[in-house]
């Protein structure tokens, strides 16, 4: 299978995050697109090519168009106010705030576009996202052409971004672009299958009323993993969505046994469903060694993963999401796509 790789992604750098208190440099780093891409190399899965440029229309067909124009401003705002560092929030509207009134301090619009302080700017940040989303649609575009998969090798990821908000390393939700752009394109039905260890609460809150896009969640359970306020298994969807958002929460220490239960679970409501296209939000922080989660997946498994996903027999997008374990995220994640060309 072809891959997409965007060399800007690598702007990207140097940010920070908070972590139990502290500002550490961010666990979403380069060098994990450049161990996924060497390994792409290294085991022939096929040719990389990169990005053609899309116009953010399609953004905007998930996301809010204020949230969109919003996003590229934000580094020039920050420096504008004679900040430097990462930018990043410190206020939210939550209960009990105004979230209806944007405000004007380039600090406070941060805040106002995120639901926690794990999407931080640099001065490459926007062109990184801008990359992460051409990578998403071009790949897209293989698959609508008729290759029975592709892979987008996005960074940064996508899956905890929503209609207006940012967080947990993510902006632009490509995975929902990706899906949204399908349907656009005549795919009468969509299913988005999120494998990384975190719920993907932005894809789920775009599609949740829907029922053209099925969105299917494995994930550390919510009650204690991040992002804690989403990804419970009552969570199935509202008005003609209902009954198509499908979560599988789990809890720490979750080997591949059980986790490929929920697996296989899933699978047998994408066929279910009989969508015209699957997109798959490709995290591996599942993985035993992973710095900041709970689950126990060794390398061996990943292949299976592949194999199963490529046994409901459609065409499918991989997307990549997250993976922190860096020594490993190659092998673990191109893995997935070896699995999957091998069925
Ligand atoms: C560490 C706290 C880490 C943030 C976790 C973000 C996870 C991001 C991801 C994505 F796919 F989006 F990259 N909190 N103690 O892996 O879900
Ligand atoms: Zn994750």
């Amino acid at each position: 299978m072809k891959t997409v790789f965007s060399p800007l992604h690598a702007g990207h750098s140097g940010q920070v995050e908070l972590v139990a208190g502290a500002i550490v440099p961010g666990f979403e780093k380069p060098s994990r697109a450049e161990i996924i891409k060497a390994r792409v190399e290294a085991v022939k899965l096929g040719p990389i090519i990169e990005p053609q440029s899309h116009d953010l229309a399609a953004a905007k067909r998930v996301h809010d168009a204020a949230y969109i124009d919003f996003l590229p401003t934000v580094w020039p705002e920050w420096e504008a106010a004679g900040h430097g560092g990462s930018a990043m929030a410190f206020t939210w509207p939550t209960r009990g705030l105004r979230g209806d009134v944007e405000p004007k301090a380039i600090e406070a619009r941060i805040g106002y576009y995120s639901f926690d302080a794990g999407a931080t700017f640099v001065k490459g940040t926007w062109d990184a996202i801008k990359s992460s989303f051409d990578v998403a649609l071009t790949a897209a575009r293989l698959v609508k052409e008729g290759q029975n998969a592709a892979f987008a090798l996005c960074r940064p990821p996508g899956h905890h971004a929503g209609a207006a908000f940012m967080g947990g390393y993510c902006f632009i939700n490509n995975a929902a672009v990706a899906a949204q752009w399908f349907r656009d394109q005549g795919a009468a039905r969509v299913a988005i299958l999120d494998v990384d260890y975190h719920h993907g609460n932005g894809t789920q809150e775009i599609f949740y009323s829907r029922p053209d896009v099925q969105v299917l969640n494995l994930h550390g359970d919510p009650r204690t993993e991040y992002p804690f306020f989403l990804g419970h298994a009552d969570e199935k969807g509202a008005g003609a969505g209902e009954g198509f958002n499908h979560n599988y929460p789990m809890p720490f220490g979750t080997g591949f046994e059980a986790w490929s239960r929920s697996l296989d679970d899933a699978c047998g409501k994408v066929v279910a469903y009989a969508p015209d296209v699957l997109v798959v939000s490709l995290g591996v922080d599942t993985f035993e060694k992973d710095p900041i989660s709970h689950f126990k997946l060794v390398s061996e498994d990943y292949p299976k993963i592949g194999r199963r996903i490529a046994k409901i027999g459609l065409p499918t997008l991989f997307v990549m999401e997250g993976g922190y374990a860096v020594e490993e995220i190659g092998i673990n994640a191109v893995g997935v796509l070896t699995g999957f060309e091998g069925a």
